[in-house]
């Protein structure tokens, strides 16, 4: 048989995140190491999550399978996958994820001078039925670096400063989106070889797009603006009249993840029953928004940009709406025009 020559040359992540890094001068190293350790838990997680069915690991924590072993639940094992290879890498001194209610300070020998926000397995309501769910990361780096001095002040910083976020999905394949500020990069695990290898070296989010994705089940409790941007999609109003198509998978990452390859615009708005939105500013917003803004799209709160957000507590929530530019724009213009 023949074999294409570019099979022959695959670019990994981990090839990829050294390339990025001969860029920058001064680099050490040591951002490489944190992302490498972060590629490793999203290809554990992607094992587990294919095996969860057979292994028992779908249903509450605590429950057991059927050799009557106890099984942990499926987010509560990629939590500690992150925690340990985070931990292991030797470059975090702070940890906040989704699954904790208290940020985790790591103590020597492993100390080091990133942060990283993390939701280790988003999508929970998708977990048992074997829908797509994923990972979502964000890196800072300490004020401080090098210092020993490391508070929640490193943490409570707006989402312009983070120097890495990403998203893995465990959809269809497993699909790694990165930025390293940088633009976008996307990677598919191939599973024959156990690595991420580059398959879309430059995202870039179409301008205009007609999907839209909202839970619209919440559209009694919506704004105006969030109101009229729906009505309008359905008439077409900026598609010649062609309506727009809704899709809403109800994994942030899933949804996200489309929009980012197809274009058109991912909501969830702030509305009367949960008056700062549903999705954690830090871990959710912050890297999806970064990801967004780095393939040209954008990402707003209605009013402000996202990015420029700081939270006021590490599980703090906001409202978004991010996609194709033009898309997010009119949200903006409909939100000033409704007030
Ligand atoms: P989770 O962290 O409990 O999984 O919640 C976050 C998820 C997102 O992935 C998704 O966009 C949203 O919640 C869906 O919420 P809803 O079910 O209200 O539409
Ligand atoms: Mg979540």
């Amino acid at each position: 048989g023949t074999v294409a020559l570019e099979e022959t040359d695959p670019l990994t992540l981990s090839a990829w995140i050294l390339t990025q890094q001969h860029k920058s001068a001064g680099a050490r190293g040591r951002l490489t190491v944190l992302l490498n350790a972060i590629g490793v838990g999203c290809k554990f997680v992607s094992s587990a999550v294919r095996r969860a069915g057979l292994a028992g690991m779908m249903g509450m924590a605590g429950s057991s399978n059927v050799q009557g072993e106890d099984q942990k639940k499926l987010d509560l094992v990629a939590n500690e996958v992150f925690k340990n290879s985070l931990r292991r890498s030797g470059q975090c001194c702070i940890l906040i994820t989704e699954e904790e209610d208290e940020p985790i300070f790591i103590e020597e020998p492993h100390r080091g001078d990133y942060i990283v926000v993390f939701d280790p397995l988003d999508g929970s309501s998708n977990i048992d039925c074997g829908v797509s769910v994923g990972t979502i990361f964000g890196i800072y780096k300490a004020k401080n670096p090098g210092s020993g001095n490391y508070s929640l002040e490193d943490v409570m910083r707006p989402g312009t400063e983070m120097v890495a976020a990403g998203y893995c999905m465990y959809g269809s394949m497993s699909y790694m989106m990165i930025t390293t500020g940088k633009g976008v990069a996307g990677f598919t695990l191939d599973p024959t070889l156990g690595e991420f290898v580059i398959t879309h070296p430059s995202v870039q989010v179409p301008p205009r797009g007609a999907i839209y994705s909202i839970n619209e089940g919440n559209a009694v409790n919506w704004d105006e603006a969030t109101k009229k941007y729906v009505e309008e999609c359905k008439a077409g109003t900026f598609n010649n009249g062609k309506p727009y198509s809704l899709r809403y998978v109800g994994s942030m990452v899933a949804d996200v993840h489309r929009t980012l390859l197809y274009g058109g615009i991912f909501m969830y708005p702030a509305d009367k029953k949960s008056p700062k939105g549903k999705l954690r500013v830090l871990y959710e917003c912050f890297p999806m928004a970064m990801l967004m803004e780095q393939a040209g799209g954008k990402s707003t709160t209605g009013t402000a940009s996202s990015l420029g957000m700081v939270p006021d507590s590490i599980h703090a929530r906001a409202p978004i709406y991010l996609g194709s530019r033009e898309e997010v724009e009119r949200i903006e213009q409909l939100k000033k025009e409704c007030g």
